[in-house]
């Protein structure tokens, strides 16, 4: 039985409000209220350093009090009545059955996924007035909340002085909705907004962040200058020079032409190394390698008797195909793979379990059976014991 929705983007909507204007769409997503509660969310927060989580105070010891997790269970007993929030980053790894809320979602590009956020708010809870650089979809899940937005153009001039959180000092309200359990409102970036739980109540953000022009070009710009030899500037042709203290319009064209080197490539380099970039996984959420290592032999083996394998929840799989083969990108590696294997790379990064039906037919190639046991090696694929999954299916 499907929990989650098969589709809540089509064209209309991207060509009507993606990345323009705000949408609420009542009734859209109707979450199980028992698969994430606000007990399993303490317990995350209370859990492993990987879990990024954060608790907002309206009235801490300052306004608009952060802490970060993880915390100790008695911090988060002994919170006031109202005016609290607790958020938890990328809920879509650390538990892997709401995962597949994204796939209503697939008709924007994985890539372009930041992760599911997912609150719990005590009545009146709020992380306060402010506006983020990214779309967002925010889903009623258990509760009511009230959102309040607005369009005016917001600088660091309109936020409270020395907080840790970006809070707007005014909000100037133009439109305001009470969200209930189902209901989806989706902001672009820059669209200031306030949302107010009415009770307690949890809602679920799934975000997409582009990445920041200064992220890309820091990380082009590295792996560029590992790939690049070692040159300094030259001047061979250097005419003496009428007043020593010029640096003269030549130097400057040179320096350009050195600098324009590390922006010059071909669109397979870009690709391969953009696919990397946006493969890499957070710092926290990188797969752990395997520990003792499978051969091809072995894994085949595995395969015929029928064992299957899914994906780590932190692993992104995404493919480019280039004019003559094709580029798969699995947690910041790139394997260039024959045109041949498209199917396979679509199977790979649009699944995250893959039965032995579905990978029979890739088990003859040679390049495959490798890439396979490789990725089994590196964490980014799981084998799934007949045991386990036996027991999975009771
Ligand atoms: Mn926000």
């Amino acid at each position: 039985m499907r929990v989650f929705p098969n589709s809540l983007i089509n064209d209309e909507f991207l060509r009507r409000y993606w990345q323009k204007k705000p949408l609420l769409m009542r009734q859209a997503v109707s979450l199980p209220a028992d698969l994430v509660t606000k007990s399993k969310l303490l317990a995350l927060a209370c859990g492993s350093e990987d879990v990024e989580s954060r608790l907002i105070l309206e009235h801490g010891e300052t306004p608009w009090e952060a802490h970060h997790g993880p915390f100790d269970r008695s911090e988060l007993e002994h919170l006031p009545q109202s005016h609290w929030t607790l958020l938890i980053q990328d809920m879509n790894r650390h538990m892997p059955e709401i995962r597949p809320l994204l796939d209503a979602f697939s008709a924007i590009p994985q890539w372009r996924i930041d992760d599911i956020m997912i609150s719990y708010a005590a009545d009146r809870g709020s992380v306060g007035p402010h506006s983020d650089d990214y779309d967002v979809f925010l889903i009623q899940a258990t509760g009511k909340r009230r959102w309040k937005i607005h369009q005016h153009p917001v600088s660091d001039d309109d936020l409270i002085p020395g907080l840790d959180l970006k809070i707007l000092k005014t909000f100037d309200t133009q439109v305001e909705w009470l969200l209930e359990p189902g209901d989806m409102l989706y902001l672009p970036p820059n669209v200031a907004h306030w949302g107010v739980a009415e009770g307690e109540c949890i809602t679920w953000s799934v975000g997409f962040q582009g990445p920041a022009l200064t992220e890309l070009s820091t990380h082009w710009l590295e792996e560029r200058l590992s790939t690049l030899p070692p040159q300094r500037y030259t001047d061979p042709d250097l005419k003496a020079q009428q007043h020593s203290g010029e640096i003269n319009p030549r130097a400057i064209a040179r320096i350009r032409e050195m600098l324009q080197q590390t922006l010059s490539f071909s669109d397979d380099e870009l690709t391969a190394w953009f696919g990397r970039f946006s493969s890499d996984p957070k710092e926290n959420l990188t797969p752990p390698p395997l520990e003792n290592c499978i051969t091809e032999t072995n894994l085949l083996q595995q395969l015929q008797q029928g064992v299957q394998l899914k994906r780590h929840p932190c692993s992104k799989i995404f493919y480019s195909r280039l004019p003559d083969s094709l580029l798969l990108f699995v947690s910041s590696e790139s394997y260039t793979l024959s045109a041949d294997t498209l199917d396979l790379a679509i199977l790979l990064s649009e699944h995250y379990d893959y039965s032995h039906q579905q990978l029979q037919p890739w088990l003859q190639s040679l390049q495959c059976l490798a890439l396979l046991t490789e990725l089994v090696n590196r964490g980014d694929l799981i084998i799934e014991s007949l045991q386990s999954s036996v027991g999975s299916l009771q």
